[in-house]
Parts: structure tokens; C-alpha cells; sequence
């Protein structure tokens, strides 16, 4: 049974049944994925790309190679290229689809060795293929918001272990807004996150010989005040059972049971410095967008 097929049954067996947000993102997926970045409804990409194309020219520009943790389809990373002119840029995604579509749009701005691996070990492949210099790691567009908080500062001090003095790491994260526009951000009335999150129900069919009648399921995004998220799940319309062949899985729903596909934390700008400290970082400089409230910062490696 294959990686993505053992986390289906996983999940969909706990109490609230879950799946990993990283599978919202196959070919049809990361393409849902940019036309998100396109609605009006959903701030965070301009406000982040504002950011970066005001404040590239103010990076150091000490370093000789740029990664990129879920680079998807690059297009706000081509101002940090030009500013700083890497001799290697690193994509790292799951997504082929995500990598194909960025080594084109980013094609002569630097040597390009996509990576197709997750996170950590993305890194790793990175550091075994750089030979020397200083090396930038772009986490943009508030991905790491994906994660579960409690693994998130784990994960840092590991990204923070694979790197050496004089790296430093460009992180963009969405900030707390009026409850109203972070929730019509993720449930946007052209329906185009609602298909974003189908689409794994979709992926599941199409991938691992699942039968999930797709009409039976609805998009809901809610926040959660408590964790300061916004959630996305996928809420059976009606009882039903569900097979997933290449998992070997019946799977029961009741109506109005959900399966949460997504976590997007949002941050004070005040907690940033705090959590590149507790992680083995210093906050060398901090940008927030004016119009939707978003923050990059700039981490050294200390
Ligand atoms: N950085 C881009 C894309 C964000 S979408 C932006 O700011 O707009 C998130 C990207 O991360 C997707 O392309 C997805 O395929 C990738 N991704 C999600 N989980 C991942 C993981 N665990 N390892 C590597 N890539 C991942
Ligand atoms: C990639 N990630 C930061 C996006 C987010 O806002 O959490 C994914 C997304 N999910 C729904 N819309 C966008």
C-alpha cells in the first residue's frame, strides 16, 4: 500500500476524521490553487506579493543559492531572484504540476534543480547538492500556517539543524483580520476553494480506486477562535459508505459528520520574533502589508 493510500485509511479511521492538506495539491489541484490566488476574496497572495516586490531590494544579498519549501508556481519569487542573483534556485514541492509550472516561469532567472520531495527532505537534497556559500530559504505565502501547532516549532528546529551560520530564512505569515474577510478568503462565492477541497475527494477516486460521490460532500470553512485558525472541511451531506479500493477501506459517514482537510493558522505581527527566538532564529526585519495585514520576515540562523 503506497504512502497516500496508508494516510487515507489512517485518517479517515480517527474519531474526526482527517486527511493531510499536502494532497489537496495534485495536477488539479495546484492549478484550484492559483485561481485562489487570483479572487478577490483572497488577500494574502498580493499582500505578499506587495512585500516582496517593495522589499527584495532591501534582502543582504550574501547568498549564493535560494530554496524554496512549496514554492508552487514561483511567480511571487521572481523578485527576490532578481535582487539577489542566486547562482542556484531549489523549488521543493510535492507537486510536480507545482514544480513543471515554476521551472517555466522562472526559466534564465538562476540555475534551476527542482526538487520533488516535502519539506525536510527537500532540504536535505538541497544541502547535499550545494556546494558552498550562504543560503536563503523562502517559506512564503503563510504556509507554514498549514501546519498543526504543535508540530510547527518542532519543525523549525529541524529546518533550523540543517542549516549553517550566515543562512537565514524569508518567512511570509498571514495575520489575524475581521472574522468576516478571513472567512469569505476560504469560502469564496465562485466556489473555487469549495472545488480546491472536493478535488481530494476527487484525487482519492481518480488515484486510489476510491467511489466518493463527490455531489454527496460540501465545502465548510470555519473559523476556530480558540487556535486562531480557519478550517476547512468536507461535510457528508447524508449517510453514507464510501470504499477506497487501494486503501482496502470501507469508511462510514453520518450526515453532517466532516473530514477537516486544512488548518490555515493566522499570527499577531508580535508573536513573529517570538517564535524565530523559541526555534533558534533571530528576526533580523519584519514587513506587514497595509491593506490585508501579512508579514514577512527575515530569520538568521544563529
Ligand atoms: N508558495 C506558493 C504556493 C503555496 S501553496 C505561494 O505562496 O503562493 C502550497 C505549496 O506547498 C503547494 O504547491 C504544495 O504542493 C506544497 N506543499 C504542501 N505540503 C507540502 C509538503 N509537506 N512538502 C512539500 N511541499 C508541500
Ligand atoms: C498554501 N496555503 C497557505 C493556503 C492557505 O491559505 O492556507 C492554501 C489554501 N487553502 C484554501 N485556500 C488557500
Amino acid at each position: 500500500m503506497n504512502q497516500f493510500a496508508c494516510e487515507v485509511r489512517s485518517g479517515l479511521a480517527k474519531p474526526q476524521k482527517e486527511l493531510p492538506s499536502k494532497y489537496l495539491y495534485d495536477e488539479l489541484g495546484s492549478a484550484l490553487f492559483d485561481a485562489i490566488t487570483a479572487l478577490p476574496e483572497y488577500g494574502l497572495t498580493r499582500a505578499d506579493r506587495r512585500i516582496l516586490n517593495r522589499h527584495a531590494v532591501d534582502l543582504p544579498r550574501d547568498f549564493a543559492c535560494v530554496a524554496e519549501f512549496g514554492s508552487g508556481s514561483g511567480s511571487k519569487t521572481r523578485a527576490i531572484l532578481e535582487a539577489i542573483a542566486p547562482k542556484t534556485y531549489f523549488p521543493i514541492d510535492v507537486s510536480p504540476a507545482a514544480l513543471d509550472r515554476c521551472t517555466r516561469e522562472l526559466c534564465g532567472m538562476a540555475h534551476i534543480q527542482p526538487i520533488e520531495d516535502s519539506f525536510l527532505e527537500g532540504l536535505d537534497r538541497v544541502r547535499e547538492a550545494q556546494e558552498s556559500g550562504a543560503l536563503l530559504l523562502l517559506f512564503l505565502g503563510s504556509t507554514l500556517g498549514n501546519f498543526d501547532s504543535r508540530c510547527r516549532n518542532d519543525f523549525l528546529q529541524q529546518v533550523r539543524l540543517r542549516m549553517r551560520s550566515g543562512d537565514a530564512m524569508l518567512i511570509g505569515l498571514d495575520l489575524v483580520k475581521p472574522l468576516e474577510t478571513m472567512l469569505d478568503a476560504y469560502d469564496d462565492p465562485t466556489g473555487v476553494t469549495a472545488a480546491f477541497n472536493l478535488n481530494l475527494l476527487g484525487r482519492i477516486n481518480r488515484e486510489l480506486g476510491g467511489d466518493f460521490d463527490i455531489r454527496a460532500f460540501a465545502h465548510h470553512a470555519l473559523y476556530n477562535e480558540t487556535d486562531r485558525r480557519i478550517e476547512m472541511h468536507l461535510r457528508s451531506r447524508i449517510n453514507q459508505t464510501v470504499t477506497v479500493t487501494e486503501a482496502d477501506f470501507h469508511c462510514r459517514f453520518r450526515a453532517d459528520e466532516t473530514i477537516w482537510t486544512e488548518s490555515s493558522h493566522k499570527f499577531y505581527a508580535d508573536e513573529i520574533p517570538e517564535i524565530a527566538h523559541a526555534t533558534g532564529f533571530v528576526s533580523e526585519a519584519l514587513w506587514v502589508d497595509e491593506e490585508w495585514p501579512f508579514a514577512e520576515s527575515l530569520w538568521r540562523a544563529v
